[in-house]
């Protein structure tokens, strides 16, 4: 996920490393990156342009901290900027104290409603909560059945009342049914559409009405790209959202609709779907997302452990002697026991950026064996 972005961004902090502070020249090059790699990553074009416009400002504004490279310094505002867009932590289904709690999902055919409803309970049931699954799908041949077959596969009853009942009526019956037998959440998963269809529109709109959901949750494909704006935008004027699930994470997508829905809405991703599977669902993680589309291993988090293991006085103090070449073996025993301090050799070259991708795990072993061997 996100490699053609991470990529690209990696370009923009090769231009800025070596450079002493961030200045208008030097940013150019790096904004330019950061916007053909979200352009790469499908995000929509008025979403890039915000997003560039607010890096800029930013970074422009930043103030030089010493020790710390321009190239880091522009990395950290490009990911607050990303958390900014997607959110700060992840938001959790909502629960309604007074049972049950409706969820509505909406989305386009075939982007993975019917699959997410089904995890979604089975994620609800680890944590207690039961659910009840209702079709509301009488027009796919077989929709039906495959809530059915999904419901028993994982344990959760599914209401429906065939294909001849209209689908408000169905919702409606099955928020009844979940009320009469205090189940803790309905599921309500719904047709999809080829692209925005009036009627069924319409359709979605009336079950709300009728339904008062507590979520309507857009459902969509990680795949559509640029399009999730449009998406993201026609759902939330219509029929109203309260947030998300991006599915299909999993497979070959850049992933910029991420940046798109929560812009656009200003409702929050809530889920992800990563596989087929009933239990491939994870809550959405805006952080781990924006260092997942930053590429940059997971940069803070070395920035941080660094900061905490070396004693910044005596690094100075190396670097002297290092110049003045007084540096002796006493000196580098102190950095190897730094270095273990920091954890296992492989972990800390899997956090710099770029590195991953270059680790050969048998030699890296074999060094770590050597290190150890060495008693330090
Ligand atoms: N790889 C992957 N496939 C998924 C994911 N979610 C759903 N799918 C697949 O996408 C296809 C469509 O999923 P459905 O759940 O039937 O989609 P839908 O939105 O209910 O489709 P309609 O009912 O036709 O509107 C199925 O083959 C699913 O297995 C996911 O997170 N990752
Ligand atoms: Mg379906």
């Amino acid at each position: 996920m996100f490699d053609a972005l991470s990529d690209r961004l990696e370009e923009a902090w090769k231009k800025l490393r070596g450079q002493d502070k961030i200045s208008e020249s030097n940013i150019k090059d790096a904004l330019k990156e950061v916007r053909r790699a979200l352009l790469e990553a499908d995000v929509n074009l008025q979403v890039i342009k915000d997003f560039i416009a607010e890096v800029e400002t930013k970074a422009m504004g930043a103030e030089v901290i010493s020790g710390v490279r321009p190239d880091q310094q522009f990395i950290e505002i490009v990911y607050e900027q990303l958390l900014d867009v997607m959110g700060e932590a992840n938001v959790p289904l909502a629960s309604n104290p007074t049972k049950p709690t409706i969820v509505l999902m909406a989305g386009l055919q075939g982007a993975g409603k019917t699959t997410a409803t089904a995890k979604l309970a089975l994620a609800l049931r680890k944590e207690d909560r039961s659910c009840l699954l209702v079709a509301t799908d009488v027009y796919r041949p077989a929709a039906i059945d495959q809530l059915n077959a999904l419901g028993k596969q994982i344990g959760v009853p599914v209401f429906d009342l065939g294909t001849d009942a209209k689908p408000v009526e169905i919702a409606r019956q099955g928020v009844e049914r979940a009320r009469a037998e205090g189940v803790d959440t309905v599921i309500i998963d719904t047709a999809g559409r080829l692209q925005i269809d009036e009627t069924l529109m319409g359709e979605l709109a009336e079950i709300k009405r009728t339904v008062n959901p507590d979520e309507v949750l857009l459902v969509i494909d990680a795949m559509i790209g640029q399009e999730a704006a449009n998406l993201t935008r026609t759902f939330h004027e219509q029929i109203g959202l309260t947030g998300a699930i991006l599915t299909k994470l999993d497979g070959d997508t850049r992933g910029g609709a991420a940046l798109s829905v929560r812009k656009i809405s200003g409702q929050p991703i809530k889920f992800v779907g990563v596989g087929e599977k009933v239990e491939a669902l994870q809550p959405f993680y805006p952080d781990r997302m924006a260092s997942r589309i930053l590429g940059m291993g997971d940069v803070l988090t070395l920035v941080e452990k660094a900061r905490e293991e070396i004693d910044l006085s005596d690094a100075e103090e190396l670097q002297e002697k290092i110049l003045e070449a007084r540096f002796d073996f006493s000196d580098f025993l102190k950095q190897m026991r730094m270095l273990k301090n920091m954890g296992s050799l492989t972990g800390i070259m899997k956090l710099i950026p770029g590195m991953g991708k270059m680790i050969d795990d048998e030699k890296m072993k074999e060094g770590e064996k050597q290190l150890k061997k060495r008693r330090l």
